[in-house]
């Protein structure tokens, strides 16, 4: 297992590099060129400014999350071709830099989706939370009610940009139902997979977040079986996993460690995140240890050990403590905890098993 950490990059992210270096453990960085439009090549100049500044303190760059899926590509759009050819075209430039895997998502229109970036919780902290009776119908009016909560920060896919074409963005997904969603992810897997083998990069889908439809739009990456669905239906060793086990979490029926028993040679990145459940189908995250959440975060732990899991995990988000002032979920302070409780029980989990 590598131990990775999420970073915005320099002048994006209130954590520095030299704060990551000071967590124990971590050996890799989570990158992405965050100012990148979908469908928009990432040069190979662009990318080795990156790894100019990750290997001052030596970090590896072998994750990146996320390249984004252009629109076009999931809903079968006229320049669904050159789109992913542009796609294959950042493939062959991050393996120039040695990325073994590429984190992307599949969801139509909007990435995951919270009611409250900052829900205070019982003991002083604030965390990501959502609230069923708050999802409105109209996502044009959730859209302004998330513009107007989040204190500036937007979740991504929810970006003011984009949401001033939000009607465009539902007519293209007007005809998209779960069965066409399926057949474009496909279809995008099938052309990229000779890239795959090609350059060493593993393509490792994030399952969808919150694990069900909103606003009637299709959710295809939600349970047990829409993920066995998934690995067969291209049934390819780079075709991978980024398990995410608070989006699939965010389900009480789904069973995470469960799941990673049965794909464990498919996972290529693992997302390690806490979910609370409340009776009434609201949640919240939380802390990283187990008892704080309904997540099965030992027994999780345990099924990647027990595979011998040789790829890379990283804290997913984290509450925030401490007064910290940073993105929503992607503070310093409670993802450098979770780190030292996940290597706690890896490192106790190595010396039972000699
Ligand atoms: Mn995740």
């Amino acid at each position: 297992m590598k131990m990775s950490f999420r970073w915005y990059g320099t002048g994006n992210d209130s954590v520095s590099l030299s704060d990551i270096k000071q967590i124990p453990g971590v050996e890799e960085i989570v990158w992405a060129l965050h100012y990148k439009q979908p469908g928009e090549v990432w040069e190979v100049e662009e990318i080795q400014k990156v790894k100019d500044e990750l290997d001052e303190y030596g970090f590896g760059m072998e994750v990146v999350e996320s390249v984004n899926v252009h629109d076009d590509i999931k809903t079968a759009g006229p320049k669904r071709d050159l789109y992913i050819e542009n796609y294959k075209e950042t493939l062959r430039n991050l393996a120039k830099f040695g990325v073994k895997v590429v984190c992307y998502n599949f969801m139509p229109v909007f990435d995951w989706t919270r009611t409250d970036l900052f829900h205070p919780l019982p003991d002083g902290s604030t965390a990501l939370y959502y609230e069923k009776d708050k999802i409105k119908q109209d996502p044009k009016e959730m859209a302004e009610y998330i513009l107007k909560e989040c204190k500036g920060y937007t979740m991504p896919g929810w970006e003011p940009e984009r949401m001033a074409v939000l009607e465009e963005l539902f007519e293209k997904y007007k005809d998209v139902d779960k069965e066409t969603l399926w057949e474009n992810l496909k279809y995008f897997l099938e052309a990229l997979m000779p890239t795959c083998h090609e350059t060493g990069i593993k393509m490792a889908i994030h399952p969808d977040d919150p694990p069900w439809d909103i606003f009637g739009l299709p959710r295809l990456l939600v349970d047990t079986e829409s993920i066995d669905r998934f690995v067969s239906m291209v049934d390819d060793p780079y075709n991978c996993l980024t398990l995410c086990s608070g989006s699939l979490g965010s389900n009480p029926k789904n069973n995470v460690a469960e799941i990673v028993r049965k794909h464990a040679d498919r996972i290529a990145f693992a997302h390690i995140r806490n979910v609370k459940h409340f009776p009434n189908g609201d949640f919240s995250e939380a802390s990283h240890r187990d008892c704080d959440g309904d997540t099965g975060i030992l027994d999780i732990i345990k099924a990647y050990h027990d595979a011998g899991f040789d790829g890379y995990i990283r804290p997913d988000h984290g509450r925030h403590i401490w007064g910290e002032k940073c993105r929503p979920g992607y503070g310093l302070y409670d993802r450098a905890l979770g780190i030292m409780y996940i290597l706690g029980a890896w490192d106790l989990l190595d010396k039972l098993s000699k």
